[in-house]
C-alpha cells in the first residue's frame, strides 16, 4: 500500500454569481445569484483539492479570497495533513478572530485539503471518514421563500416531484403570524399529510413573538421550527426550547464546535445543524458530530449538499441533509438524488469537479 504524502503547492480562487432557479426570499435575505468562491488546492503531487464557499453578499467573495491567500502563505511548501493545518491556519488567524470570516477561509481551506487527501487515498471521503456508503436522505430546500399562499402551493408540489422528495421546508417570518399560517395550510394541503414540514424563520422573530407563533404551530404538523431569533441567543432560544412542543433546530450559524458545545449547554435546541462552511470545514464537523452524539441530538447538515453527504455519512446521530442545487450549474457531475436520497458519488474525494465550459459565463473580477 502507497501512503499518500502531498505538498501544497498553490491556491487558485476564482469567483462566481450563479443565478438561482428559484429566487429565494427569507425574512433576512433575498438571494437571486449565489456568489460562489471556487477553490483548487494545487499540491506538488499533481493532486488538486476542490471545493466551494458560499460569499452570500455581493463582495463576500473578495473578503473570503484575501483571508485564504494568508492562509495559503502560511501553508505552502507544508505536508497537507487537515488537522495540524486547521490549527496552524485558525492560530495564523487568531486576532482577525475565530468567527465570521476567518472561520469560513480556514473552512474553506480545510475542505480542499481533506478532498486532496481523499483523492490521493482512492477513497470517496465517506469512505476515508470511516463510513459505510449509502444514501443519505434529503430534504428539497430549493424555493419556498416568502411567497404568496397559491404560489407556495404549486412550487411545494414541484419541489416534491423534483426528486422524489417525502420533505421540504417552508420559510415563514411574514409580519403577521396569519399569513404564515395561511401559507403552511396551502403547502400542506398541496403536498398531503406524509410530507415533512420543517421551517425556517431565517433568526426573524424575537423571543417573545417566537414564543407566540411556535405555540400556534405546536398543531401544525410542523417538523421542526429553525432559526426563531437571532443565532447568538442561546438563552432566548432555550426559553423557545422550553416553551414549544415543535422541536426547535438551529446551528448554520455556529462557528466551531465550541459554539456547539455553549448551545447544547444551554439546552438552546433540540436539534442541530451546522454549515460546513462555519463549523470549521471537516475537521470541525467531526468534532461538532462527536459533541451531538455525546448529548443525543439528531445533527443535520445546511447547504453545501456536494460535502455534506459524505459527512453525514460519518455522523453518529445522522438527521437529515439540506439538499439546494444552487452550485449545480458550475459543477460537472451535480449530485443525484432518487427517491429523495442523495447517492455518495463513488470516485476518490469529494466528487467535486468543475464545469469548466460553463465557468466563464458565470465568472467574475475578484
Ligand atoms: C438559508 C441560509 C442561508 C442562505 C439561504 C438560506 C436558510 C437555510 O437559513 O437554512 O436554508
Ligand atoms: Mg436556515
Amino acid at each position: 500500500m502507497t501512503h499518500p504524502k502531498l505538498t501544497i503547492r498553490g491556491l487558485t480562487i476564482r469567483s462566481v454569481m450563479v443565478p438561482l432557479a428559484r429566487p429565494l426570499v427569507t425574512r433576512v435575505v433575498t438571494i437571486e445569484r449565489a456568489p460562489f468562491l471556487l477553490l483548487d488546492l494545487q499540491t506538488e503531487e499533481g493532486i488538486t483539492g476542490r471545493t466551494y464557499l458560499f460569499g452570500y453578499i455581493a463582495r463576500g467573495n473578495v473578503h473570503l479570497a484575501g483571508l485564504l491567500r494568508d492562509i495559503l502563505a502560511l501553508t505552502k511548501g507544508d505536508r497537507v495533513a487537515p488537522v495540524a493545518l486547521h490549527a496552524k491556519a485558525t492560530k495564523g488567524l487568531t486576532l482577525m478572530g475565530h468567527e465570521g470570516l476567518a472561520a469560513m477561509a480556514v473552512s474553506g481551506f480545510d475542505m480542499a485539503c481533506w478532498d486532496a487527501l481523499a483523492q490521493a487515498a482512492g477513497l470517496p471521503l465517506a469512505t476515508l471518514l470511516g463510513a459505510a456508503p449509502g444514501p443519505i436522505r434529503a430534504y428539497n430546500s430549493n424555493g419556498l421563500g416568502l411567497i404568496a399562499p397559491e404560489a407556495a402551493a404549486e412550487e411545494a408540489q414541484a419541489l416534491v416531484a423534483e426528486g422524489g422528495y417525502d420533505a421540504i421546508k417552508v420559510r415563514l417570518g411574514r409580519p403577521r403570524l396569519d399569513d404564515d399560517l395561511a401559507t403552511l395550510r396551502a403547502v400542506r394541503r398541496a403536498v398531503g399529510a406524509d410530507v415533512f414540514l420543517p421551517c425556517d424563520f431565517n433568526q426573524g422573530l424575537d423571543p417573545a413573538e417566537a414564543i407566540r407563533r411556535g405555540r400556534a404551530l405546536d398543531g401544525e404538523d410542523v417538523y421542526w421550527i429553525e432559526e426563531p431569533i437571532v443565532y447568538d441567543d442561546l438563552a432566548g432560544c432555550a426559553r423557545i426550547a422550553r416553551a414549544v412542543e415543535t422541536p426547535i433546530q438551529i446551528g448554520e450559524n455556529f462557528y466551531g464546535p465550541r459554539a456547539m458545545a455553549a448551545a447544547i449547554a444551554a439546552g438552546a435546541a433540540d436539534y442541530m445543524m451546522p454549515d460546513v462552511q462555519r463549523i470549521g470545514g471537516v475537521t470541525g464537523w467531526l468534532r461538532a458530530a462527536a459533541l451531538a452524539e455525546a448529548a443525543g441530538i439528531a445533527m443535520s447538515s445546511h447547504l453545501f449538499p456536494e460535502i455534506s453527504c459524505h459527512l453525514l455519512a460519518a455522523t453518529p446521530t445522522r438527521h437529515w441533509l439540506e439538499y439546494v442545487d444552487w452550485a449545480a450549474p458550475v459543477l460537472a457531475e451535480p449530485l443525484e438524488v432518487v427517491g429523495g436520497q442523495v447517492r455518495i458519488p463513488e470516485v476518490p474525494g469529494t466528487g467535486i469537479a468543475w464545469n469548466e465550459d460553463a465557468i466563464p459565463g458565470f465568472e467574475v473580477e475578484l
